[in-house]
C-alpha cells in the first residue's frame, strides 16, 4: 500500500535532479562568510524581496526568532496572531530567546484591525512593556493557508510604522500567497522591515530559510544566528538545493493549489466534515470533524492504518497539504478513503 503523505510540504524529498545540483555545489565556510553558493543564494533573495541584504538559516522557526531577537529588547512586548506558528509552534521561544512578553491578538485570518492594534500597543510608561514589534503570517497556516491581501498588509504596515513599531512577516509559505495572489513576494516584503522564507515547504527543498532586512538588521541576525547555533560550515550544499527549488519550484505551486482545491472539494461533500471553501486558497485543506461522531485522533488513526497521513489542526479538525511529492491521483485516492470513513 502506498502511502499518501499529506501531513505538510515539509515531507517531501530532494528530487534527483536537486541532488545533482547540490553535490555538484561550490562551499567554503560561510561563518567566515566564504560560502560562494550561500553568498549567491542570500544576494538572489535579497533582489527578489527586495531588501538590502539576507541570511541563510537552518529553519523557518530560527528565521522567526532571530528576527525577533533583532528587533527587540528583553523586556518588550511583541504583538502576535493567536493562531500564528510564532505564537502557537514555536514552544514560547520569543520568552525564552528573546526574554519578551507576547500579547495575542485574535485576528480574522491572521488579519488586524487597526482598532485591535491601536488597543493592543501598550501606551508608553515606565511601568508598562514597550510594544516594539507587530508579528505577521503570510500565508496562514491555522486559517487554512489563506493569504492575507496586500492591500490589508499595507494597512497593518502603515499602522504599525504611525506607531513606531517594526513589522516581522512570517512569510514561510509567501511563496504560495504570491502564486495563489499573483502579488509578487517583493511587493508583500515592502510591507515589512523583516520577512523570513523557507525553502523547505512548499518547494521541495530539503533544509533552510532565509531572513531579509536592511543591511543593519541583518548584521544584528548574523550575531544572533551564531548565538543560536545555526552558523553553518559548507551550508553551499543546502544552499544549491535552495537555488534549485526557487528556479525550478515556485512556477509549479499553482499545481498544488489546484490539489488542494480538488480535496477540499471532495471533502466539502462528505456530511460528516465541513470545509469551509473560503479558506482554501493554497496548498491547505484543512476540515471541521466536529459533529462527525469520530474525534480527531480516531479518525487521524484509521486513515493512518489505510495509508492516508494528515495531521490535527486547531481542536477537532483534521488537516491536509499539498506537495510536489503528492499527484493529483494520489489526492483523489486520499479522497476516496477519507469518504470511505464516513460510509463504512
Ligand atoms: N510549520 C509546520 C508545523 O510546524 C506546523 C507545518 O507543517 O506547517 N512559519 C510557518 C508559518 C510555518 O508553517 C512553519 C512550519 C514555520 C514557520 C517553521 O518552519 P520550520 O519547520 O522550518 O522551523
Amino acid at each position: 500500500m502506498k502511502t499518501i503523505d499529506l501531513r505538510s510540504d515539509t515531507v517531501t524529498r530532494p528530487s534527483p535532479k536537486m541532488l545533482e545540483a547540490m553535490m555538484g555545489a561550490e562551499t567554503g565556510d560561510d561563518v567566515f562568510g566564504e560560502d560562494p553558493t550561500v553568498n549567491a543564494l542570500q544576494e538572489k533573495v535579497a533582489r527578489l524581496l527586495g531588501k538590502e541584504a539576507a541570511l541563510f538559516v537552518p529553519s523557518g522557526t530560527m528565521g522567526n526568532e532571530i528576527s525577533i531577537k533583532a528587533h527587540t529588547n528583553p523586556g518588550d512586548e511583541i504583538i502576535v496572531d493567536r493562531e500564528s506558528h510564532i505564537f502557537v509552534y514555536e514552544t514560547a521561544g520569543p520568552s525564552v530567546l528573546s526574554g519578551v512578553q507576547m500579547n495575542p491578538i485574535q485576528g480574522a485570518r491572521g488579519i488586524f484591525t487597526n482598532e485591535q492594534m491601536e488597543r493592543t500597543i501598550r501606551p508608553r510608561a515606565y511601568y508598562m512593556p514597550p510594544t516594539t514589534l507587530l508579528c505577521v503570517e503570510n500565508t496562514h497556516g491555522r486559517s487554512g493557508g489563506s493569504v492575507i491581501p496586500i492591500d490589508e498588509l499595507k494597512r497593518m504596515y502603515a499602522f504599525a510604522k504611525g506607531a513606531g513599531i517594526g513589522l516581522h512577516l512570517d512569510g514561510a509559505r509567501l511563496w504560495n500567497a504570491s502564486a495563489a495572489s499573483g502579488v509578487s513576494p517583493k511587493e508583500y516584503a515592502s510591507c515589512a522591515d523583516s520577512v523570513s522564507v523557507c525553502f523547505s515547504k512548499a518547494l521541495g527543498a530539503p533544509v533552510g530559510s532565509m531572513v531579509a532586512g536592511d543591511e543593519a538588521f541583518i548584521e544584528r541576525a548574523r550575531k544572533y544566528r551564531k548565538i543560536f547555533g545555526g552558523g553553518m560550515r559548507q551550508a553551499g550544499i543546502l544552499a544549491a538545493g535552495a537555488l534549485y527549488a526557487l528556479e525550478h519550484n515556485v512556477g509549479r505551486l499553482g499545481e498544488d493549489h489546484a490539489k488542494a482545491r480538488l480535496l477540499a472539494e471532495a471533502l466539502s461533500r462528505i456530511k460528516a466534515l465541513r470545509v469551509d471553501m473560503t479558506e482554501v486558497q493554497t496548498n491547505f485543506v484543512i476540515a471541521e470533524t466536529e459533529g462527525s461522531g469520530k474525534s480527531q485522533s480516531e479518525i487521524l488513526s484509521m486513515l493512518a492504518a489505510r495509508g492516508v497521513l494528515m495531521t490535527g489542526e486547531r481542536y477537532s479538525a483534521i488537516r491536509a497539504v499539498t506537495h510536489l511529492d503528492v499527484s493529483m491521483q494520489d489526492v483523489r485516492r486520499a479522497a476516496e478513503i477519507i469518504q470511505s470513513l464516513f460510509t463504512d
